[in-house]
């Protein structure tokens, strides 16, 4: 038998081996193809470590312990002028924008997600997100390329991470929309890993079918195995790409490429350009967002669940908050830095623990149960846990750079109230009548100084604020939605 083509008495050992053995329990009632299917998708589980995994996240809730000297992170802030930090926004855009002319800058979204939380089936990217055009996510994504593409006067590529529970929908996806306009050359799709999902009560693993193994995708962090064993870092490395611009799928608004953020990636005096993040600052001290801070002299994101209160809470004179940097999950990474962790052989980033309602196969009635309430562990990997693994010596480590909320982040994570399709569209709008005026344009606004408006300008009218001086404006009216 090759890898291929597991045989059954082998792969029933190594189950028995580490107690796992009941994932053959309807084997014999399965039809030849579902019989080979399931051999194969066991043969693929890294069935040797589970008994590990299981003393340590499922028997065992790993505690966080909290090291010494946690500080704030150091960041780049928004406002170049600031006295606490003054930089030269000009020069950095300058590298930027000369990096993507020559190519050397790829956009990597990370799609593989379930993003149950939205409630919303299919692939999170189709999701229909743009305030007024109703545009899924990523068309939007796509419409900042082309527009990318038109102003460095090159292509930039696009790799999009996928799952193998959604990858088929989303490509189908790109196909039905004939790749937004962009050519298909410079889009790849590839799929991360997955891990077995895992009985709570008894960290045995679950089975989704009588024929199927129940899976999640491995984490975002699953990015860096993924690029490395899909060829997609090979592709990159073919087309002279150094750098990756990643961002998540849920944010209309990220800057796809920001030329700013990329220079102080690639040439900050205190940036290994190895990895890079932006942050915004936390809106109030329970905002529920990992928080940048430095930890023996590298930057690292601690959990806002792991970070006690009392340190959320602490304030600067100037009444800011100490722990401010909250993380938006927008980040730069080099390619050398993925080849760097990917082809090392004791590079692992730590699971994280997650308690999830897990449909499974009830192996004695052989029916298939929903539960009400969490029963499974799923096991992830977060990127930003790589932040602790670069480089920090004479005074270089991984930058922070301060973003505005307004002009970044308007997330759709839940079907209501915060993140959610609602929030995304005012702060769509929001960021959009900031542009307008500032471009000498004219929004109605209420007493409240909110839009009373929906707006939504595309990537491919202005990409930034700057892109729309010139450009006709809109009479605006109260109640009206308007797209530029
Ligand atoms: C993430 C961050 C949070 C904050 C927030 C900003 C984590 C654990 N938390 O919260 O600190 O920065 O984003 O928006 O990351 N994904 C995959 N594969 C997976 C799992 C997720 O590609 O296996 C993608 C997913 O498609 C999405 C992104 O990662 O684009 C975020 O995933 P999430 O919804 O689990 O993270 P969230 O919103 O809880």
């Amino acid at each position: 038998m090759n890898a291929t083509q597991p045989d059954e008495q082998s792969i029933r050992r190594r189950l028995q081996a580490v107690g796992q053995e009941h994932l053959l329990t309807f084997y014999p009632t399965l039809a030849p193809p579902q019989q080979r299917s399931l051999l194969a998708q066991i043969a693929d589980l890294e069935i040797e470590a589970l008994p590990a995994l299981v003393e340590t996240y499922v028997r065992n809730k790993p505690a966080f312990s909290l090291p010494a000297n946690v500080q704030p992170a150091e960041y780049y802030p928004h406002d170049p002028a600031s006295p606490r930090r003054p930089w030269d926004r000009d020069h950095f855009r300058a590298v930027g924008s000369r990096l993507l002319k020559e190519g050397r800058v790829a956009a990597f979204v990370v799609a593989g997600g379930q993003g149950s939380r939205l409630g919303y089936e299919g692939p999170k990217g189709c999701y229909a997100a743009g305030a007024v055009s109703g545009r899924p996510l990523f068309g939007m994504f796509a419409d900042q390329l082309v527009a990318a593409g038109r102003k460095y006067g090159r292509p930039v590529p696009w790799y999009i991470m996928t799952s193998p529970l959604n990858h088929e929908a989303t490509v189908r996806f790109f196909e039905e929309n004939a790749y937004f306009g962009l050519d298909r050359a410079n889009v790849m799709f590839f799929p991360q890993g997955v891990m077995p999902s895992l009985d709570m009560a008894t960290g045995k693993v679950l089975l989704a079918a009588k024929g199927e193994v129940a899976t999640n995708p491995d984490g975002h962090g699953g990015a860096i195995k993924a690029l490395c064993v899909s060829g997609a870092l090979a592709d990159m490395k073919r087309r002279g790409v150094e750098h990756l611009s990643y961002f998540q799928v849920d944010n209309p608004t990220v800057k796809v490429v920001d030329p700013v953020f990329i220079g102080l990636h690639a040439a900050a005096p205190d940036s290994t350009g190895q990895m890079s993040s932006k942050m915004t600052p936390k809106a109030y001290p329970e905002e529920k967002v990992g928080v940048f801070c430095n930890v023996n002299g590298k930057t690292e994101v601690i959990e806002y669940s792991d970070l006690p209160m009392e340190l959320q809470r602490q304030r600067l004179d100037d009444g800011s908050l100490r722990f401010i940097a909250g993380s938006i999950a927008i980040h730069i990474i080099s390619t050398a830095f993925v080849e760097k962790l990917g082809t090392d052989p004791s590079f692992s980033l730590p699971y994280h623990r997650a308690e999830k309602k897990v449909p499974h196969v009830d192996l004695a009635t052989g029916n298939l149960v929903s539960p009400q309430t969490s029963n499974g562990v799923k096991l992830e990997k977060f990127i930003f846990d790589a932040l602790a693994m670069c480089d920090s010596a004479a005074g270089r480590g991984s930058i922070v750079y301060e973003t505005d909320r307004i002009e970044e982040f308007a997330p759709i994570k839940n079907a209501t109230g915060v993140d959610s399709p609602e929030t995304s569209r005012e702060l769509q709008t929001q960021r959009a009548a900031r542009w307008i005026e500032k471009a000498g344009g004219r929004v109605p606004r209420g007493t409240d100084g909110k839009p009373q408006c929906v707006l939504e300008i595309k990537a491919t009218t202005a990409l930034e604020a700057e892109d729309l001086k010139g450009k006709p404006l809109p009479d605006i009216r109260p109640g009206e939605s308007v797209l530029l």
